[in-house]
């Protein structure tokens, strides 16, 4: 499988973890997002949304980090990345999404060129902007997440809300968040990390950094 990816991209993070996991190896090709490679036609014409990633899976072309996702685990079900019972696959679901929607499109690099270009705010106010919905969100899923004392999100292996969980809190050091708040999700994340899966995708080591 062919994966457009940016190493800093926090949704194409989550889908380098879910193919390690699966024990997937796949070809990635960058989509530089500072240059606004994601904005070209070339790319458009694959993803209209113009926004990375985009996994060509060998039977069409799938955008959405959390579809792809959900396509690999249907598709490789070893290891399941959701837990088995509804309720269950449901809270993962909603730990996820509160990252994946209540999070990150607001601090998306295009919401933030939007406020410089159209507002003019400058670097301290983008980033008060920025910290602001982090703290938000972190401090929902903090408050939830320390009603368990398992290893990861939703028990004792890692699935799609430790998936989406990790490269939010990259993002969020990125951007200078205090993390002090959060112990347990970082305790989570130190889990995820100390695995393989986790760690060739983050950033950092990823082959295209
Ligand atoms: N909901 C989408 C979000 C994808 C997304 O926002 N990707 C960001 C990188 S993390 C992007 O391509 N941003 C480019 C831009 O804002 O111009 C997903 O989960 O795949």
């Amino acid at each position: 499988m062919k994966l457009y990816d940016y190493p800093r991209s926090s949704a194409a993070y989550r889908v380098r973890i879910a193919l390690n996991l699966k024990g997937q190896t796949f070809e990635a090709v960058p989509v530089n997002l500072l240059e606004g490679a994601q904005r070209g036609e070339d790319y458009r014409a694959l993803n209209p949304t113009g926004l990375v990633p985009s996994l060509d899976t060998g039977e069409g072309l799938l955008g959405q980090s959390l579809a792809i996702i959900e396509y690999l685990d249907e598709r490789f079900p070893a290891p399941p990345l959701l837990p088995a019972g509804a309720f269950a696959r449901a809270r993962a679901r909603a730990l996820a999404l509160q990252v994946a929607c209540d999070i990150h499109p607001l601090n998306n690099l295009r919401v933030l060129q939007y406020l410089v270009r159209e507002f003019g705010i400058d670097e301290q106010q983008k980033l008060a902007w920025y910290h602001h919905w982090l703290q938000q969100g972190l401090a929902a899923l903090e408050r939830q997440l320390t009603e368990t004392d398992s290893p990861f999100c939703c028990g004792d292996t890692p699935g799609l809300a430790d998936i989406c969980l990790v490269p939010q809190l990259y993002n969020a050091r990125r951007f200078g968040l205090d993390l002090a708040p959060y112990p347990r999700l970082v305790a989570i994340e130190a889990a995820c990390l100390r695995l393989e899966a986790f760690a060739a995708a983050h950033p950092d080591h990823h082959q295209e950094a």
